[in-house]
């Protein structure tokens, strides 16, 4: 009889532990801090709306803080958190690649996990858990492939450039330079930062119009897609015909863009998905669960032309 009391004692417990160990999968319950960049990009808008909608369908808790583009004020939403012992985890969206290092040694001292999403650090990749994100070195590519093929390897270029400093606009970069470094025809002319803003983008562009004869200019590269929509304006009111007197490839794969390439007025984008908050979250409770997480975490994307397309594949 005793033993009866015993296993129904046990089952009892199990019952009541069990839901909690299955919160702890899905998150629910956990309070986890996501430092954003900012608003500067529609994209970015997506991503955060995305990372939301994510939080709320698992049950976490989400603190999320709007940096305005500033590392300073990332960094001070991040030693609140650990100042006040608020989170179980950190999500980071780093603005630029240095000067993490301090405030990831505070959260490793403190014990609460970092999860690196989209751009990255230029830390130890002891400090933080993993990186979710998609290869910027590979968009770069994919876009000068694109150039290169409808181009026939010769063009002049003109780039417009991300956040300086940020690891979106330099493996851009790179990798577009790594692919039509291979073709004497294919030169960057001009290259200014936008700072992936659309208004920036327009106003650098405008300032190229001027300064070099447009007939010498044959496509425009833009970091993002909001740049390129800035662009698409300049060129128009200098009263050229974009997509076919300068074309424009660019990244992001933003909703706006698919209206400007069926518009014949943008020739290509290059997706990268804002879907990064499932992994995110995923590796932080994998990570506080004792489980081994990868150092990175890649999200995928294509070059499209056109809305159909992407739509077949999404
Ligand atoms: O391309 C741009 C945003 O960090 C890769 O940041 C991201 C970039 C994205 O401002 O729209």
């Amino acid at each position: 009889m005793r033993n009866i009391k015993w296993i129904v004692l046990v089952v009892v417990i199990l019952s009541m532990i069990a839901p909690m160990a299955m919160a702890q999968d899905s998150g629910e319950g956990l309070t986890i801090g996501f430092s954003q960049i900012g608003s500067e990009s529609a994209w970015r808008t997506a991503f955060t709306n995305a990372v939301k909608a994510e939080a709320e369908a698992r049950g976490i808790n989400l603190l999320f803080s709007d940096a305005q583009q500033e590392q300073e004020n990332q960094i001070a939403a991040m030693q609140a958190w650990i100042a006040q012992g608020d989170v179980d985890a950190i999500v980071l969206a780093p603005v630029v690649v240095s000067g993490w290092d301090v405030v990831l040694e505070e959260a490793r001292d403190a014990g609460i996990p970092v999860v690196i999403v989209d751009r990255n650090v230029d830390s130890d990749p002891s400090l933080y858990v993993t990186r979710v994100s998609s290869d910027f070195v590979h968009e770069g590519r994919l876009a000068a492939a694109w150039l290169v093929q409808a181009t026939s390897g010769n063009c002049n270029i003109v780039e417009l450039y991300g956040t300086v400093g940020s690891a979106a606009a330099e493996d851009r970069a790179t990798g577009f330079r790594e692919v039509i470094g291979m073709f004497s025809g294919m030169e960057i002319i001009a290259s200014e930062t936008g700072n992936f803003v659309r208004t920036e983008g327009k106003q650098v562009m405008e300032s190229i119009l001027s300064s070099e004869d447009p007939a010498n200019i044959c496509a425009v590269f833009a970091h993002n897609d909001d740049m390129a929509i800035g662009a698409v304006e300049a060129i128009k009111e200098a009263g050229l015909v974009p997509a076919e007197d300068i074309l424009i490839v660019s990244v992001d794969a933003i909703p706006d863009i698919f209206d400007s390439l069926d518009a014949g007025e943008v020739n290509a984008t290059v997706e990268l998905s804002p879907f990064m908050g499932g992994p995110a979250f995923d590796a932080a409770i994998a990570y506080l669960n004792g489980e081994d997480v990868p150092k990175w975490i890649p999200v995928g994307g294509g070059l499209y032309t056109n809305r159909a397309d992407y739509d077949a594949t999404h």
